[in-house]
């Protein structure tokens, strides 16, 4: 297959300026973004990325759980499309570059082979995947998850927010639910550009992460049932306290992840005690725990662990337990003919670069379920994400979305 011409390069300026115009819907309070799924935000940030992909001259599908898809033509309609994309949704406190640079870099390998009159047998997607964040409605990447026939799409529309709305209300509520059936769109392969969002590449001086796998995931809902009581007048004795309880659990989610380095993490960064008064000992506590390993059988130890060890602890204050799991994939094995499409892009256009692990998940973990995919990813500034003060360079961007280019150009296979 022809390789774009070594010099092909996309245009770094306009990404950048097309990354900070999405950054101005769903601002943050210290200088990222808040725009998570199926709000009025995430409505706008789609408007947006549907003028530029039309003004691309694209066509745009839309499938019932809100996936979008950008389409260029090829010069042979009926070879399968090569897909590109990520997400726009976002965390709370969120970057501007988490998912977002994964979908205008995408875009920006449209623009550049309008420019350059680039034509390809395959068709080319661009892909904005619904809610791949699970912070307002869990699971994490739930659209990709029901694209790949993970869940089942009525279990994702009854997915509850904090206040009760339901996933499917939400989605027609902005008014992007499609009429596509998920699923059924059939792809050549599918690339996807994020941010590292951990320390790697920065710290090896790298421009280009080639990810072979990426991490597994288990995020497991626990609720402890206590008693309310007055935090004055209530013996030590006679407490049966569910916010002591989490925070034992808190504890013991760190220790066994510890105890399996290299190559576990463990936290619970959601956390709710009730009635969450002052002077009210908590007699529920909800919290959820991430524990990921890109070690199947460690992963699996972890989870096995917990449940185990968090018995007695809970017993021993008296309270009541439930797990219910609310998220899960296993470690993933990237597209070997993928994956060496992006070393080998990389590699052609003199970017320095190294295999790597992903330690986040993104939707391209599931869409390898259903197509060869690989991902690609550039470094972030003190590989903070999840976070407003997330940053990188324009040179990384741009670094990231030529590696991209070529190797989406690469496989969609130039023509003439
Ligand atoms: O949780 C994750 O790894 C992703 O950022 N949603
Ligand atoms: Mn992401
Ligand atoms: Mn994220």
């Amino acid at each position: 297959m022809a390789a774009p011409g070594e010099n092909l390069k996309i245009n770094g300026a306009r990404l950048w300026d097309s990354l900070m115009e999405m950054a101005k819907i769903g601002p943050g309070v210290a200088g990222g973004n808040n725009r998570q799924t199926l709000t009025d935000f995430d409505s706008e940030g789609r408007h947006l990325f549907l003028d530029w992909c039309q003004a691309a001259g694209c066509t745009m599908g839309l499938d019932q759980m809100g996936n979008m898809f950008a389409r260029r033509e090829g010069t042979d309609p009926d070879a399968l499309p090569v897909y590109v994309g990520s997400h726009l949704d976002t965390q709370p406190t969120g970057g501007k570059y988490d998912g977002v640079l994964g979908v205008l870099g995408g875009l920006e390998i449209l623009r550049t082979m309008n420019d350059l009159d680039i034509k390809t047998k395959h068709p080319i997607v661009v892909t904005n995947w619904t809610n791949e964040e699970g912070t307002r409605f869990a699971p994490a990447m739930l659209a990709s998850g029901v694209f790949a026939g993970m869940y089942d799409q009525g279990w994702a529309y009854d997915r509850k927010d904090a206040d009760g709305k339901t996933f499917g209300d939400e989605l027609a509520r902005i008014g992007w639910k499609g009429d596509e059936t998920v699923g059924d769109r059939k792809m050549h392969a599918f690339f996807e550009l994020h941010i590292e969002q951990g320390p790697i590449l920065e710290a090896e001086g790298k421009q280009i992460g080639v990810v072979t796998h990426g991490q597994g995931l288990w995020w497991l809902e626990v609720t402890l049932i206590g008693k309310d009581a007055h935090t004055g007048s209530t013996p030590m004795n006679m407490r049966v306290n569910a916010g002591l309880g989490m925070a034992r659990i808190i504890e013991l989610v760190h220790t066994i992840a510890m105890e399996n380095q290299p190559g576990a993490v463990g936290a619970i960064g959601q956390c709710n005690v009730y009635p969450n008064s002052r002077n009210v000992i908590p007699g529920k506590a909800v919290f959820t725990i991430d524990f990921r390993s890109p070690d199947q059988a460690k992963l699996d130890r972890m989870k096995a662990r917990l449940e185990v060890e968090a018995v007695p602890i809970i017993e021993a204050l008296g309270l009541t337990m439930a797990i219910e799991p609310v998220g899960h994939f296993d470690p993933v094995t990237f597209d070997e003919g993928c994956v060496t499409a992006v070393r080998n892009a990389a590699e052609r256009l003199g970017y320095s670069h190294m295999d790597l692990i992903s330690g986040a998940g993104h939707d391209a973990c599931w869409i390898n379920r259903v197509a060869p995919t690989a991902m690609v990813m550039c470094p972030c500034v003190d590989g903070l994400s999840h976070n407003e003060a997330e940053e990188i360079s324009p040179e990384w961007a741009a670094a990231g979305t030529d590696v991209l280019f070529h190797a989406v150009v690469e496989t969609a296979e130039i023509v003439g």
